[in-house]
């Protein structure tokens, strides 16, 4: 175990201590023995291996700490630790994970509200519940709230896809002068477009391995060389990312590729595929076994190993996109034909959902139209926050009329682009929506969302979503399930109900491209078209560059086998009015 490592655990205990309202004394004992081990200039381990010291001897450690450390540091465990987090549910103890909350504040909430999950946390900070407990208030909700989110963003185990983009921009400009390099990608969950990425998998061709890790030893952000051998090295980034770093002969790129984009169970098949040819696939190529007693990984004739292309065809398999790689129905559609061609960034013509400073966005109407002129859009939907959702400066009928106004001139002087006049309403927690049937009627484009009373019970969350979207003003439901990536799970919402009902009114369901969104996933958008639910891919953009999110979008929906024509706005304005069976389409 690590310094760092010991450091954690001892602090662990002084929260959970804390949180069960210990003596003060026996809290900070821990406090100091975690201060005590984290100051060392050497491994904790080493001191407690050397007979001729003690680990006593080191100041803030006395004798009952000394014999918990040595247990520690020979099983790994400490059965106090464990004792004391058998007490409390794990969620509760979730909350000590918090920044910014400590564990009393913690333990009052477990105490005052029952509050056991980080989602109940959050509802009852929506419901502005925390602020009415004792020693809390408006400012400590807050900052609850926010640092749930930055927990969810700073130390996740998985990265957001976007964040993983943009190690991965960095990772191709360090070594973007390194002349060494021949061929260089980026592998595994990132390639296929997963919503999250465990760790990056860079594959080189390189003549010459040794300057390119060197480089890589150089990558900004380092934290510790993991391992370096002939051909691989791994590398942890103070973030706690690893990067893995495989460098290939030309000749087995391309096998390697496929191999190391994974996904495992796509893989699986693929090795089944080449077995029922007789042949053999490794990341080294795909070979012909013609000595089945024949040992070693490049045994047989290699028959194709340089590119995907044609490792695939060895195999009488298409070059299957990456993000359709997850061993889902990709092999059923490549053997019926019938492989999806799917969608593109450049298919978009419009985004149907964002916020300007009229609620809680940070640009400008006339900003947001600027940005999306210049994203070589043809028409874009303002729809700002309806007046329930108070926090984010809501708009009532009045202010919307003003706005729509606002827009109808803007209208006049923009040429060859159109501004569709829209509102985010809020499906309110009763059911009915947050404004009255015949402002709604004005609009252009109307999504409704659901931003209160998110816990309900699956009949009634799944009741008021169905009856929204029956509602003749509305095209969309907004982000349909809620969920917020690593933060906060979906809503119980019966997605079937809400399908059928979308069929049967011609509406359409939404996914959200928001890095931390993608709602509708992959899954959901697969099933939505099965049941012939259009979907429309829409930003939520909450600023010029909340527009560029419109990428992540179009990833999850390659992912669920998406086609232009399964997304609503890849076509004009008057055929999304068709599609929703409005007259003037
Ligand atoms: P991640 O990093 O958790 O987001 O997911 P991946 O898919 O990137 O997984 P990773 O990094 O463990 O490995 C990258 C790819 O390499 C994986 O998708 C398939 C392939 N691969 C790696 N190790 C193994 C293995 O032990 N068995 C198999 N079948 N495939 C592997
Ligand atoms: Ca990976
Ligand atoms: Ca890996
Ligand atoms: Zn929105």
């Amino acid at each position: 175990m690590t310094n760092a490592e010991v450091t954690q655990v001892l602090d662990q205990v002084a929260d959970l201590l804390e949180f069960q309202g210990a003596n003060a004394f026996r809290v900070r004992a821990y406090r100091n023995a975690a201060r005590a081990v984290q100051g060392l200039s050497e491994p904790l381990a080493r001191i407690a291996a050397d007979e001729n010291r003690k680990l006593t001897d080191i100041p803030g450690i006395g004798a009952d700490l000394s014999a918990k450390l040595r247990d520690l540091l020979a099983t790994g465990k400490l059965p106090l630790l464990e004792e004391l987090r058998a007490l409390y549910p794990a969620g509760a103890l979730d909350m000590l994970r918090i920044p910014g909350l400590g564990p009393k504040k913690a333990a009052a909430l477990y105490r005052e509200l029952k509050i056991a999950s980080l989602d109940q946390l959050r509802t009852a900070c929506l419901a502005e519940q925390v602020r009415a407990l004792k020693g809390f208030g408006a400012k400590t909700e807050a900052a609850i709230l926010a640092g749930m989110e930055f927990a969810a963003t700073v130390q996740p185990n998985r990265l957001y896809w976007a964040v993983a983009d943009d190690f991965a921009r960095q990772i191709r400009e360090h070594f973007a002068p390194c002349q060494e390099i021949r061929q260089l990608e980026i592998a595994g969950s990132y390639r296929r477009g997963k919503e999250t990425v465990g760790d990056l998998d860079i594959l080189i061709d390189a003549a010459d391995p040794t300057p390119v890790m060197d480089r890589f030893a150089e990558f900004p952000g380092l934290d510790a060389v993991l391992g370096r051998g002939d051909t691989k090295m791994s590398i942890r980034l103070a973030t706690s990312l690893q990067i893995d770093l495989r460098i290939v002969p030309a000749e087995s790129y391309g096998a390697a590729l496929q191999y190391f984009t994974g996904s495992k169970e796509h893989n699986i098949v693929v090795r089944a595929r080449a077995k029922d040819r007789g042949l053999r696939i490794n990341e080294y190529g795909v070979f012909r076994v013609t000595d089945p007693d024949a040992k070693g990984p490049t045994a047989g004739k290699i028959v194709a190993g340089k590119t995907e292309a044609e490792v695939y065809a060895a195999l009488g398999l298409p070059l299957f996109p990456p993000e359709l790689r997850e061993g889902r129905r990709e092999f059923e559609w490549a053997d019926s034909g019938k492989l999806p061609r799917l969608i593109e960034l450049s298919d978009l013509r419009a985004d149907l959902h964002m916020h300007t400073t009229e609620s809680d966005g940070r640009s400008s109407l006339a900003e947001m139209v600027a940005a999306a002129q210049a994203r070589g859009l043809a028409y874009i939907a303002i729809t700002d926050h309806s007046k329930r959702v108070s926090m984010a400066n809501g708009l009532d009928a009045d202010r919307l009329k003003r706005q729509w106004d606002q827009i109808d001139r803007l209208n006049d002087q923009l040429k060859g682009f159109r501004v569709l006049k829209g509102v985010e309403v809020d499906i309110l927690e009763g059911g009915p929506l947050d404004l009255d049937d015949s402002t709604l009627a004005l609009a252009d484009w109307v999504v409704a969302s659901v931003h209160y009373g998110q816990n309900q019970p699956r009949e009634q969350i799944t009741r008021r979503i169905v009856d929204a979207l029956s509602h003749p003003a509305v095209c969309a439901i907004a982000h349909p399930t809620g969920r917020l990536i690593n933060i906060r799970k979906s809503y119980e919402v019966d997605l079937d109900a809400v399908y059928a009902t979308a069929v049967r009114y011609r509406k359409f369901l939404e996914l959200n491209a928001s890095p931390k969104r993608l709602d509708l996933d992959d899954l959901a958008c697969a099933a939505a078209k099965e049941h012939g639910v259009p979907i429309v891919i829409s930003t939520d953009a909450h600023s010029t560059a909340g527009l560029d999110a419109m990428r992540f979008g179009v990833l999850q929906a390659r992912r669920a086998g998406l086609t232009k024509d399964d997304v609503v706005n890849t076509s004009d304005w008057p055929a999304v009015l068709r599609r929703l069976g409005r007259a003037g389409g």
